[in-house]
């Protein structure tokens, strides 16, 4: 149908995505770019927010199509994006955090941190589980035409490709030749946090720790020297303790964020080290103030990433320096594949191609 296109949306929470056809979104303002979506990655933050979970937190006006790890190609732009910059039919990435460009995190270059910050298909703006997206200014997209890459290979970049980046990138100083360096759950972000860990780790021993053998058979791929199976490891701490020569990991990047996998982290962490949360799976831990204050332990968080990184990250892929792990889906197949990821089963990043 003209005018018309197809985008998986949530009608009720907890329940299926229903693929409806809905109008084709026009441009209206000056700075917009309409996108045809190539592929749309599928986090677990999609999960939270179907389910209902994020309610609260992340109002929605619904129906709202999901989806906020996007690539795809220009087909339309407003008239003030300048032709030098991009024009339609060029490849392009989505930036997620669509910042109000005038705050204080903004003008640093953290979009993704502004207090006003939209997130397609996690905001008022609808995502790309979709065959179009419409995104509010050509700032929030990178221009990669001359990359070669495809979108499936990008649009997990946006997100599951760009997390670990920044958080591995804020405690670098911290890692180097004997030093440990924990990536807990092999997922959609920690196969390639093992990578960056081996990148950016400057000689740093990598371990790798999930409940599947299979996870830890990518984990394996991606480079991590060491893999714990944290399922069938009856003493988290005697094993590590035995692996490191009693040093313990001197950092932990915890893609999960349950308090199960905060205390198993402090448990394993070496004096002075530090354990950067990325993961949303749970909701609060308590911290052990004895034993944080006497190990001197640092504790924070890490929340996307900046749009610069984003290019440092399309980069390493355009260089062939780090390797996607992606398991597609047609878009028709949206349900299905989130019950997979629910499960557990897929392994690497989900992809929606619409
Ligand atoms: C979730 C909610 C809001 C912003 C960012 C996120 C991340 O999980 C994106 O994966
Ligand atoms: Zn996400």
């Amino acid at each position: 149908m003209d005018g018309y296109i197809r985008s998986a949306r949530i009608h009720e929470y907890k329940k299926h995505l229903e693929l409806d056809n809905i109008s084709k979104p026009v441009i209206r303002g000056d700075e917009e770019v309409l996108v045809k979506v190539g592929a749309s990655g599928l986090c677990h933050s999609d999960l939270h927010l179907i389910s209902g979970e994020w309610k609260d937190i992340i109002p929605l006006n619904l129906p709202k199509t999901p989806g906020h790890e996007i690539a795809g190609w220009i087909e339309d732009v407003g008239k003030s994006v300048p032709e030098n910059i991009m024009k339609p039919g060029d490849l392009v990435a989505v930036f997620g955090g669509w910042g109000c460009g005038w705050c204080i995190h903004c003008k640093s270059g953290d979009e993704q941190l502004c207090a006003f910050a939209k997130w397609p298909g996690l905001s008022s703006f609808d995502g790309g589980f979709s065959e179009y997206v419409l995104v509010p200014s050509y700032r929030f997209l990178l221009n990669v035409r001359a990359s070669g890459t495809k979108p499936e290979n990008l649009a997990p970049l946006t997100d599951a490709g760009l997390t670990p980046y920044r958080a591995i990138k804020k405690v670098r100083n911290m890692l180097g030749p004997g030093k440990n360096i924990g990536i807990v759950g092999i997922g959609g972000l920690g196969s390639y946090a093992i990578q960056y860990a081996k990148i950016l780790g400057g000689g740093s021993k990598v371990f790798a720790m999930d409940r599947s053998d299979s996870k830890l058979e990518l984990a394996s791929k991606c480079g991590a020297d060491h893999l714990v199976n944290l399922h069938s490891t009856d003493n988290l701490v005697d094993r590590i303790k035995a692996e490191t020569g009693s040093k313990m990991l001197d950092v932990i990047i915890d893609c999960v964020g349950t308090d199960k996998t905060f205390y198993d982290s402090i448990s394993v962490l070496a004096k002075g080290g530090s354990v950067v949360i990325v993961g949303l799976f749970g909701t609060a831990a308590k911290i052990p103030i004895a034993m944080t204050v006497l190990n001197e332990f640092k504790i924070s968080g890490s929340l996307w990433g900046n749009y610069n990184e984003l290019r440092e990250v399309i980069e390493l892929l355009t260089e062939g320096r780090i390797m996607n792990n992606i398991t597609k889906f047609k878009l028709d197949d949206v349900n299905e594949a989130i019950e997979l990821l629910k499960e557990g089963q897929i392994i690497g990043r989900g992809v929606l191609i619409p």
